[in-house]
């Protein structure tokens, strides 16, 4: 048996090497026919010293060759278990893995692994009734085409008055951070120290379509101060189509207190 999991998942791994789920006879037999082709190739670990400290010929690996050839990142939002492996360790990510290899790393393909959301209630891989598949696939149909946006890229500035203000009150320059808001639940870029213009690339916020979503600039000064420099909500967009991405541009506004102007890039992603 062949394992392909994601790199980052060394559970897989560990499980194999322990339960190799055959002896070497077996994997001889098995393997008769490619071997035939080879000419019958003497096995790695054949002499009496290997025979006497019983040195198998099985292995679980963890590299293959492919591994460094596409870099693939994908985003989870799974909250179960050990994270690193229920970001990974799923019924959908073996079937979309088990499609890589069947169609090969064809551009569309590997585009569509980047743009892969693990959902929150990723299950744990092991097999399950026929109708509880057919349950999760009817209910998630619409969402493994598009479940919503991950912010790309955003770009700041802040107004001078933010400048001012924060000055004013001793707090030295601006350190701001995006924090973008959906069903009361907060997701936040890092913060960036006393600056004034900033961006932020490549970041791991998702939020659902069609869903009020609030974007806003806030200023962090750690324990002794939050403010806020100004936020606005949008809907964003139902539908996608390929990588293509929404992009969204903020302006100064004085009297509402809206001290920035930017422009954020979301792009669509996928159960
Ligand atoms: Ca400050």
């Amino acid at each position: 048996m062949i394992c392909i999991v994601a790199d980052q998942d060394s559970v897989v791994e560990v499980w194999a090497d322990v339960f190799l789920g055959l002896d070497e006879n077996e994997a001889l037999r098995l393997s008769t026919d490619w071997r035939k082709t080879l000419n019958h190739p003497r096995l790695q670990n054949d002499g009496l010293e290997d025979r006497f400290f019983d040195r198998g010929n099985l292995l679980a690996e963890r590299y293959l060759s492919i591994t460094t050839a596409h870099k693939i990142k994908f985003w989870s939002q799974a909250t179960s278990g050990i994270k690193a492996h229920a970001d990974s360790h799923s019924r959908r990510m073996g079937s979309l893995v088990g499609d890589l290899i069947r169609r090969g790393p064809k551009k569309d393909a590997i585009a569509f692994l980047n743009s892969l959301v693990q959902p929150p209630e990723a299950d744990d891989g092991g097999p399950v009734p026929e109708s509880e598949h057919l349950a999760w696939q009817r209910r998630n149909a619409v969402d493994c085409v598009h479940m919503g946006w991950r912010l790309s890229s955003a770009d700041i500035k802040l107004h001078s008055r933010a400048l001012e203000l924060e000055r004013a009150k001793g707090f030295g320059d601006p350190d701001p951070y995006l924090c973008i808001e959906q069903q009361g639940a907060y997701q936040e870029t890092p913060t960036r120290s006393g600056v004034m213009k900033t961006d932020w690339q490549d970041t791991d916020i998702i939020v659902r379509k069609m869903e009020q979503t609030t974007v806003s600039v806030r200023d962090d000064n750690g324990l002794f101060e939050e403010r806020d420099l100004g936020g606005e909500w949008f809907w964003p967009p139902g539908y996608a189509r390929n990588s293509q991405s929404t992009r969204k541009s903020y302006k100064v506004d004085l009297d509402e207190e809206f001290l920035w102007e930017g422009v954020l890039d979301w792009v669509p992603v996928h159960y």
